[in-house]
């Protein structure tokens, strides 16, 4: 059923990407066309679809928060795009093909992360979401990517290397870093559906537990990953010297953790009204998730 659901949601997410992909102009050339590269790489799309099945619980058609879901996909590919750089992590290989930067430069990488940034806000506000909804969804998306967010979760992050951070530090960047932008497709799509206040509020715990989940799993990943099936090498982390949650724990008290983390985060889900079936078979694929 998962397969099937992941299909289907990603065809109609990838339709509407090549739809509202900038034209190449031939004086950007370069610069959309690695754009183009990156958010067309083959990623999971778990942010959009977990951003349309929200809205649907709620009420809404998958289609009401499509533009939106994909403006987060585009926010999510740039800070790829940028967290591969030599700068940052430094990977050569994302998704089994050459990161943006190796596939064309660096400063054109660089600016294609800017572009999606921007251009995702501008595809947000010109969506037919209403405005009193999509007022506040493109103030959630922007806040969910920005200093407080993911880009503030990253300098966080950054600013370990090195360090030996406790598990409160550790567990607010990830929160950060990761579950933002898993956040921001919980209650972007609980808002655009209709949700009411206290389920846009649940939603958001919600995604704190399946965000935290997620970075404990990339971090187990990392480790004893395979690097066929990941599309790069694994052991970047210990490469970068970063403390993450497997050298403070161990890989079997993770995986525990991360299934607490995902059973909380299912019973959430039980206490709304609406079918959450889709939902529930999303979050157990992302606990068990090989890449
Ligand atoms: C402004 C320089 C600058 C940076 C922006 C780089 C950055 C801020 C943030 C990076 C955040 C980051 C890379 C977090 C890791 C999150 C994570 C586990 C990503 C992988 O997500 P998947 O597995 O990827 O959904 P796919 O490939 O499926 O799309």
């Amino acid at each position: 059923m998962i397969n099937s659901l992941l299909e289907n949601r990603k065809a109609l997410i990838e339709n509407r990407i090549n739809e509202l992909l900038p034209e190449t102009d031939k004086n950007y050339k370069t610069v959309i066309d690695a754009a183009r590269y990156s958010l067309t790489l083959g990623g999971k799309r778990i942010r959009p679809i977990i951003m349309l099945e929200f809205c649907k619980l709620f009420g809404g058609k998958l289609e009401d928060a499509l533009d939106f879901s994909i403006a987060l996909e585009m926010i999510h590919t740039y800070s790829l795009i940028h967290d591969d750089l030599p700068c940052m992590d430094n990977d050569d290989m994302r998704r089994g093909k050459p990161s943006c930067h190796k596939a064309f430069s660096e400063d054109t990488a660089l600016l294609a992360g800017d572009g999606l940034l921007t251009e995702a806000f501008s595809i947000a506000a010109k969506s037919k979401v209403p405005p009193e909804k999509s007022v506040k969804a493109i103030s959630v998306l922007s806040q969910m990517s920005g200093f407080y967010g993911m880009l503030g979760g990253q300098a966080i992050d950054l600013s370990l290397v090195g360090a030996k951070p406790d598990i409160e530090t550790l567990t607010d960047m990830y929160l950060k870093k990761t579950g933002c932008l898993l956040k921001a497709a919980a209650v972007i799509g609980a808002i655009i559906g209709g949700a009411c206040e206290n389920d846009v509020i649940k939603a958001e715990k919600y995604a704190e537990n399946v965000g935290l989940a997620f970075q404990i799993i990339d971090d187990i990943l990392d480790t004893v990953g395979d690097q066929k099936l990941l599309g790069k090498p694994i052991g970047s982390d210990q490469k970068n010297d970063k403390t993450t949650f497997v050298t403070l724990f161990g890989i079997e008290e993770c995986k525990l953790r991360a299934e607490n983390l995902t059973n909380e985060a299912l019973e959430i889900l039980s206490s709304f009204n609406g079918d959450t079936e889709n939902i529930k078979e999303l979050t157990k694929y992302l606990l068990n998730r090989n890449y």
